[in-house]
């Protein structure tokens, strides 16, 4: 499907055309038609083949002729034409965190840059200090900003990660010389960001499995080709290496190349202590100055050999390792939380605010999830962007839920909102309106650069609020683009704790808020859950393995996580 190339030329093209000075109404155009078509699940060459692109909402003629050109001809013309006024670089200097279209376009203008490492040059060289509305200020959130990028870039997030190992595995676990096939390290342990993705195969043919590797559709450039391992870059410029190992092996390859570093450290020191050996190749006994195998055919063998229980691969992190290996009592790992324990989404869009499917629509996804519950929490006015839901709205988009819930059988949408926090910790609904709400969460989307003193007062306020169930995203991390906002997060969990008010994990994969570690502690200090997509499209639902993933990385088991709960249960709860 070429839909997700359409869709990122036009949104390129919105954007050059913004750095031009285009009318917003121009430029929106181009915005709208690349999320319509991102989301579409029809394939755009077989819309294109039966001459309906102007029976899409929002592509017109124009835009239809220029989507055909580019299907026909791998080009568009006008962009083309575009790019020779406005560099392609620039849109990397766009989407540097406080840059924006404005700034991209007086820079440019002013100091030629025309991509970031222009940008760093300016700002390391002083140069922007002489353009008119640029603040010391502002240069120190450029620089930031450009940090950010970079690490952006050095690692993608669990979700692009998971896409790609998918493919690779896919690929290969269809070959009769692959007995099992797995993507090890920090993806399998479900960190928020991953830097390379390491695949392990059990075979006892591993040319072979080489071979169709490096030849795979996706895969740009080859690293190395060797025998039993092999690295690639995919088209999108993911590395992917590859290790072939024996049965005999699999599990402690597996265990070792899971990593983390530091947990294999550990387990080395415990082997040490009781004269053994851990390997990628097994578990060896050195008693008596002979070597012995004791185990390696699977990881359960190997964690048993070394008088461990099974560690699951979430909890292989060092915030975790005092508990695991910290002496004492023998550790007993706890019982995970696992996707099918969750009941319901509480946190999802729908046309009413900024979403793209109708309340029946996201309600429909998530029946067919097996799921019990869905809470449409759209925004608030407050956030104009995203066309937050006004009182008088609110009214009618309550009937409209009243409506479908009384038509359906064994399912419950419940009536939520993600209302603004604002800078001193007000909510931008009155509680009259808030009394109405089955479900509240509360989020915070500007003021993140108060001080941390300012954001923790904010923040517990919000808990003090009776009528709020829940925060979303609460340190406001968007991986890539920004950092996450300091306040004293123990003062906020206690304050969540006293006031019986939830924090959520957002398994929206650019978010992930909060993560693993957070979560991790969080739970030390008796906070509860919920796990929630921010869905903003019917097929965003299917992001819920990430939020699962971030809470097992926190430890957290079942009973932590409100959306666990059955409908009656967790109306009981809510009415609190
Ligand atoms: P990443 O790729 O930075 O997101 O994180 P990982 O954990 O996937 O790290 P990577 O790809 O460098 O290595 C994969 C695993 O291999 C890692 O989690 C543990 C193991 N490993 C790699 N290098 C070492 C090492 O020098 N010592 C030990 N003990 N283990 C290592
Ligand atoms: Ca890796």
């Amino acid at each position: 499907m070429k839909n997700k190339d359409v869709a990122d030329i036009l949104e390129r093209m919105g954007t050059l055309l913004e750095i031009k000075g285009e009318i917003v109404f121009k430029t929106r155009a181009y915005y709208k038609a690349a999320e319509t078509i991102a989301g579409l699940s029809e394939d755009i060459e077989t819309i294109r083949k039966e001459d309906r692109l102007m029976g899409i909402p929002g592509i017109g003629k124009t835009l239809a002729e220029k989507i055909s050109q580019y299907l026909d001809t791998g080009k568009m013309n006008a962009y083309e034409e575009l790019i020779r006024e406005v560099p392609e670089g620039l849109l990397d200097v766009v989407h540097v965190p406080s840059i924006g279209p404005k700034k991209a376009k007086l820079f440019f203008d002013r100091l030629k840059v025309k991509s970031v490492a222009d940008l760093r040059k300016a700002v390391d060289t002083g140069k922007l200090e002489d353009l008119p509305g640029i603040k010391e200020k502002t240069i120190d959130n450029i620089r930031r900003g450009i940090k950010i990028v970079q690490e952006g870039q050095e690692r993608m997030h669990l979700g692009t990660a998971t896409e790609a190992a998918e493919e690779f595995v896919a690929a290969l676990e269809k070959l009769p010389q692959v007995k099992d096939i797995v993507a090890a390290g920090s993806l399998r342990r479900g960190r928020e960001t991953v830097r390379d993705i390491d695949i392990l195969v059990d075979s006892t043919e591993p040319s072979k499995v080489m071979d169709v590797f490096v030849h795979l559709p996706q895969v740009k450039s080859i690293n190395a080709h060797g025998e039993t391992r092999s690295s690639v870059l995919t088209q999108n410029n993911v590395q992917v290496d590859i290790r072939v190992v024996e049965p005999k092996s699999f599990g402690a390859a597996l265990l070792y190349f899971t990593g983390s570093k530091d947990f294999n450290i550990k387990l080395r020191q415990i082997a040490i202590k009781k004269e053994m050996k851990v390997s990628e190749y097994g578990i060896f006994s050195l008693k008596g100055g002979r070597e012995k195998m004791l185990a390696g055919k699977t990881e359960e063998d190997c964690f048993k050999a070394l008088g461990l229980p099974y560690i699951p691969p979430e909890m292989r992190e060092d915030f975790g390792e005092e508990e695991i290996f910290g002496g004492g009592a023998k550790f007993c790992a706890p019982a995970l939380i696992e996707q099918k324990d969750i009941q319901g989404d509480l946190h999802v869009h729908s046309t009413w605010s900024d979403g793209h499917n109708s309340i029946a629509e996201m309600a429909q996804a998530a029946r067919t999830k097996g799921y019990q519950y869905l809470a449409i929490s759209d925004h608030s006015p407050r956030l104009r962007v995203a066309g937050g839901v006004s009182p008088e709205d609110l009214k009618r988009k309550k009937k409209e839920i009243d409506g479908l819930n009384a038509k359906l059988k064994d399912f419950h949408i419940l009536f939520g909102t993600e209302v603004e926090i604002d800078s001193d910790g007000n909510l931008d609904y009155n509680n009259t309106i808030l009394g109405e709400f089955d479900l509240v969460i509360a989020a915070i989307h500007s003021g993140f650069e108060q001080s941390s003193e300012q954001l923790t007062k904010r923040l517990v306020k919000v808990c003090q609020n009776k009528y709020v169930h829940a925060i979303a995203h609460p340190t406001g991390v968007h991986l890539g683009k920004r950092e996450p906002c300091h306040f004293d997060f123990k003062e906020v969990c206690a304050a969540a704790v006293d006031n019986n008010v939830c924090l959520e994990i957002n398994a929206f994969p650019v978010r992930l808020d909060l993560n693993g570690a957070n979560v991790y502690h969080a739970r030390k200090y008796g906070v509860k859950f919920v796990i929630d997509t921010d869905a903003h499209r019917a097929d965003h639902m299917d992001f819920m393995k990430f939020g699962v993933t971030t809470a097992r990385r926190g430890w957290l088991r079942k009973e932590d996580v409100l959306n666990t709960l059955s409908y009656n249960e967790l109306m009981k709860h809510l009415r609190k």
